[in-house]
């Protein structure tokens, strides 16, 4: 009889030891977030119904307004976080700036911030191409029963508590770290419930995957260029295979199980990459870390970029660690 698997709550109860200064708050705020992305995963699996249930911005059969789902995802994550009483403060790519929390009582006494991005790569719904949510926790570090600053959102990367993903694709799986490994949960929707299918998720030290855009070849810098000539190269386990789906969830998560690296560089078109350093970067370098790989800007970690603003961008090399170093390697010899 296989061992049964089991579910995110039972995880979280049997490792309860790993948030030994927690309160059960960081639990329940991961809980939180595992009812959000069910709420979500429901609409996103029948997103390729819009004309039936009607398009964005008009009302849809049951005489209900369409919403972009990326709004909708921006919603349901804040007002499910809301409603839990666990968090001070929400970033969202969704939000110019950051929302306050004060909790039921005003008192701003709750102790953690979430950065996310709601749904990233939500341009390839239509498409049916997979698409995520993108999240990043701390401990705020201003005093409690005060409103939340940005002070409490700008902190590095190697200061978060937790961070996810969850990934709506062929089947919906929530990823997650607090520290100690990577555990993937599979969604039965049948059932609503998530089973440990991935118990601690770890990167290939070597894989033989490159995913980039290389439409934007003629505006990368040079050690990028070199970069992409040597996964070409007739030469050990080279040529590597080119995948690149434009969902960077899909890809760095396809990449941890496969082997492989990222890469999102800066160029003449974006200067600073394209990617948000504190909702996109952080959290999937922080993942791809504790699952053994490496993550950086081409130069340094990038959960040591101290962040300036709250949607700053940055290029990101992420993925199998040997590949990760190669790829450095050319960005240091060809700095330009
Ligand atoms: P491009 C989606 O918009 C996203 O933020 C990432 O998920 C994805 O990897 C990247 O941008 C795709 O960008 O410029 O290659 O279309």
């Amino acid at each position: 009889m296989s061992k049964t698997r089991p579910t995110l709550g039972e995880f979280i109860i049997d490792n309860q030891q790993d948030f030994p200064y927690s309160t059960g708050e960081l639990s329940r705020l991961i809980r939180s977030i595992r009812l959000a992305a069910k709420v979500v995963n429901h609409e996103v699996n029948k997103a390729g119904l819009v004309d039936i249930t009607g398009a964005v911005g008009e009302q849809n059969i049951q005489g209900e307004d369409q919403q972009k789902l990326d709004i909708f995802a921006n919603k349901t994550f804040i007002q499910t976080l809301t409603n839990r009483e666990i968090v001070c403060g929400i970033a969202s790519e969704e939000n110019d700036e950051y929302i306050t929390i004060a909790g039921s009582r005003k008192d701003h006494n709750n102790k953690y911030v979430v950065l996310m991005d709601p749904l990233d790569g939500s341009s390839n719904i239509d498409v049916n191409v997979s698409v995520g949510t993108i999240f990043s926790i701390y401990r705020r570090v201003t005093p409690l029963g005060t409103p939340v600053t940005s002070e409490d959102f700008l902190q590095p990367g190697n200061l978060q508590v937790a961070a996810g993903y969850i990934i709506y694709g062929t089947s919906t799986m929530l990823v997650y770290t607090t520290g100690h490994g990577v555990n993937g949960f599979t969604l039965n929707p049948a059932l609503g419930s998530w089973y440990l299918s991935h118990p601690d998720m770890k990167f290939p030290d070597i894989g033989n995957i490159y995913s980039i855009n290389e439409g934007n070849y003629a505006h990368f810098p040079t050690g990028v260029k070199k970069y992409i000539k040597y996964c070409q190269e007739e030469e050990e386990n080279r040529p590597y295979t080119s995948r690149y789906i434009g969902s960077m969830v899909s890809d760095i998560h396809r990449n941890m199980i496969k082997g492989g690296i990222y890469i999102y560089p800066k160029s003449s078109k974006h200067e600073k990459g394209k990617l948000r350093l504190l909702y996109e970067c952080n959290p999937m370098a922080f993942i791809v870390e504790q699952a053994g790989g490496k993550a950086s800007d081409g130069y340094q970690r990038i959960m040591d970029i101290k962040p300036t603003e709250l949607h700053e961008r940055s290029p990101i090399f992420c993925g199998s660690k040997k590949m990760v170093e190669k790829a450095e390697e050319f960005m240091k010899e060809y700095e330009d």
